[in-house]
């Protein structure tokens, strides 16, 4: 298999790197592919070290896949050169996850969908991968009708460039130094930031949307009722989310428990997950189960989930596999 990534010197595109190498795919050759600035840098893989290269005419010629971990701008650059290449695109932008003909996958969840694609297929926001993750397995034992979820979403989200604004401003405040916000729209050291994305006509955010309208796609339940709250929290690494699911029936807690356990990708935790403990590893924590107060039939939730990997590179890897694997 010959596999490109486009947006290799980002966090995703250096975890999708990570991810071939640990998941030991066959890959005959991997080409990277980032901007003027990292041509020529070395990655290493494996005991090889890969050489980064910018995008030009002919550069995913031979490619089988090409996995994108570019901005939504790039991405609709790159699309048609990839697809004209012939390679198939996955590509980890919101540029095209809500396009008719393009499969939006969770492979746990909806994988068959991949197989249907027209050359590209996207990977969802990494809060919603989080947070279906845990709702699927529930939702085959009763159909899923609404969900009311809060975010709480570490600032890798935003890239590297997030990871370093935390730092520098948790270091600014130790030393007393003003803090001047520049990725973040406020200060993010000791505090939460309930804006992520940008603002939309409905007073929800576009990152908020995502929950309702790629979730409808992933879970095929085009009536799905979904309010959602996206926050943006002082943690390096992994999304959790507060989520209360209401489905057709009743559910038995202990069905629902093993349900969970069985469902692969998932780990029901007696514990209560955190960031830090499910941070650098593919799987999604699920725990506090428990009955809603409010609704006979809803199922309140917390879980938490590594949103480099299973949030992007992981899930997009193992869209992948599932092609290769199925076609
Ligand atoms: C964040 N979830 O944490 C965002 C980043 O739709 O894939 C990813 C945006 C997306 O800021």
């Amino acid at each position: 298999m010959k596999v490109g990534i486009v947006g290799a010197t980002g966090a995703v595109g250096r975890q999708m790197l990570d991810c071939l190498a640990e998941r030991k795919i066959d890959c005959e050759e991997i080409r990277l592919f980032a901007s003027e600035r990292s041509h020529g840098t070395l990655i290493p893989y494996g005991n090889d070290q890969l050489m980064v290269d910018v995008v030009k005419p002919g550069c995913f010629d031979g490619l089988d896949f090409v996995l994108g971990a570019v901005s939504n701008d790039l991405s609709k650059q790159f699309r048609p050169l990839i697809e004209k290449a012939g390679a198939v695109y996955i590509d980890n932008s919101s540029a095209f996850r809500l396009e008719k003909d393009v499969p939006l996958v969770v492979p746990e969840i909806n994988g068959e969908d991949s197989l249907h694609h027209h050359g590209t297929i996207a990977n969802p926001n990494c809060s919603t991968i989080i947070t279906y993750m845990a709702i699927a397995p529930i939702a085959r034992l009763s159909k899923l009708v609404s969900l009311t979820a809060s975010t709480y979403q570490a600032v890798s989200g935003a890239g590297m460039k997030g990871i370093a604004e935390l730092s520098t401003e948790v270091e600014d405040v130790r030393q007393g130094r003003e803090i001047t916000p520049h990725v973040f729209p406020a200060q993010i050291a000791y505090n939460c930031i309930a804006d992520i994305g940008s603002m939309t006509d409905n007073g929800y955010t576009t990152e908020e949307m995502k929950m309702l309208n790629e979730g409808r796609k992933i879970m095929h339940l085009p009536d799905l009722k979904v309010t959602c709250t996206c926050v943006r929290v002082p943690v390096f690494r992994s999304h959790a989310i507060s989520a209360c699911a209401v489905f057709e029936d009743r559910l038995d807690l202990d069905e629902v428990k093993k349900a969970i356990s069985a469902f692969d990708g998932d780990v029901y935790d007696d514990e209560v997950p955190t960031p830090l403990m499910t941070s650098n590893q593919d799987k999604v924590y699920v725990g506090r189960l428990r009955r809603d107060l409010v609704n006979d039939n809803g199922i309140a939730l917390w879980c938490c989930g590594d949103q480099i990997r299973k949030g992007a590179a992981a899930n997009a890897v193992e869209i992948m596999e599932y092609v290769c694997k199925h076609a």
